[in-house]
């Protein structure tokens, strides 16, 4: 017979108690997803968080690559940079750094460039095999270099998203971001991409630069973006939860 305390000990406390009210119960399931999520956190690191995602060959490009969530941010900011080829763009790289940058889309071309072809997976159910490159991020943090205490990379983009209903969650048009810990922001598949199928990204796609971090779930590529921020703390960011969708209830770490 299994000890009744071996049996206890496999499962969330929480969900042992009877006659708890329902908010209780939600807030236990709240929990128990919370936990997985940091069971598969804490089990690709332990396998191997190096790993790389598989690459395919050109033979499988998809032949349209789906446009999702912003298809061309309503800013006046970004469609003046637009309007401009991106010419007058930066991408600012702050926060905890020992050097602040701000690099054009020539400083990022002079940098090494990776090229890969992955499948991108939306949670809402589509997948597409593109081909990306651009720069990898470790060689722009590594420009930068971390100061004391860096244990995110924030990426601010030029987008406000308004959120669906279809969706869930909070519906209030704000902001778009995303962020990574360090072990992703120094894969060698994380790069700054700025062209799909060596083509230029256009605005759908995320002109003029975008992350990829082929370990994750589509809404953790960022489009548009403006801004790197190196941090200790992702409080201070939207909602505190480390992203758009992360903040409507999607989990942050959100590895396939
Ligand atoms: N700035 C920004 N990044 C974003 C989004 C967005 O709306 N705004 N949508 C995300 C989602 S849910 C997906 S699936 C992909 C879609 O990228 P694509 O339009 O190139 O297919 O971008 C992600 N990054
Ligand atoms: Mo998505």
């Amino acid at each position: 017979m299994i000890a009744r305390r071996q049996l206890l000990g496999a499962l969330p406390a929480g969900l042992l108690l009877s006659g708890c009210d329902a908010l209780t119960k939600v807030d236990t399931l709240k929990a128990v997803v919370k936990s997985g999520e940091q069971a598969t956190y804490r089990w690709q690191r332990l396998v191997g968080r190096d790993g790389l995602a598989r690459e395919f060959s050109a033979a499988d490009l998809s032949p349209v690559f789906k446009v999702n969530g912003t298809r061309r941010p309503t800013n006046s900011e970004w469609q003046a940079l637009e309007a401009g080829g991106f010419a007058d763009w930066r991408l600012r790289v702050s926060g905890l750094v020992k050097k602040e940058l701000a690099l054009s889309m020539a400083d990022l071309a002079s940098l090494p460039q990776r090229t890969q072809i992955t499948r991108h997976d939306c949670v809402e159910g589509w997948s597409a095999i593109g081909q990306w490159t651009g720069p990898q991020l470790a060689n722009v943090l590594k420009a930068a270099g971390l100061r004391d205490g860096a244990r995110y990379i924030v990426f601010l983009c030029a987008d406000d998203y308004g959120g669906e209903a279809s969706k869930g969650g909070l519906q209030s048009s704000s902001r778009y971001y995303e962020s990574i810990d360090l072990v992703d922001a120094f894969h060698p598949q994380t790069i700054l991409a700025h062209s799909l199928n060596g083509q230029k990204l256009g605005a759908g796609h995320g002109a003029p630069l975008r992350l990829r971090v082929e370990r994750q779930l589509g809404y953790k590529q960022a489009k548009y973006l403006m801004q790197i921020v190196v941090a200790d703390s992702l409080a201070p960011f939207g909602q505190g939860n480390g992203g758009y969708w992360p903040d409507r209830g999607y989990e942050w770490y959100a590895g396939i």
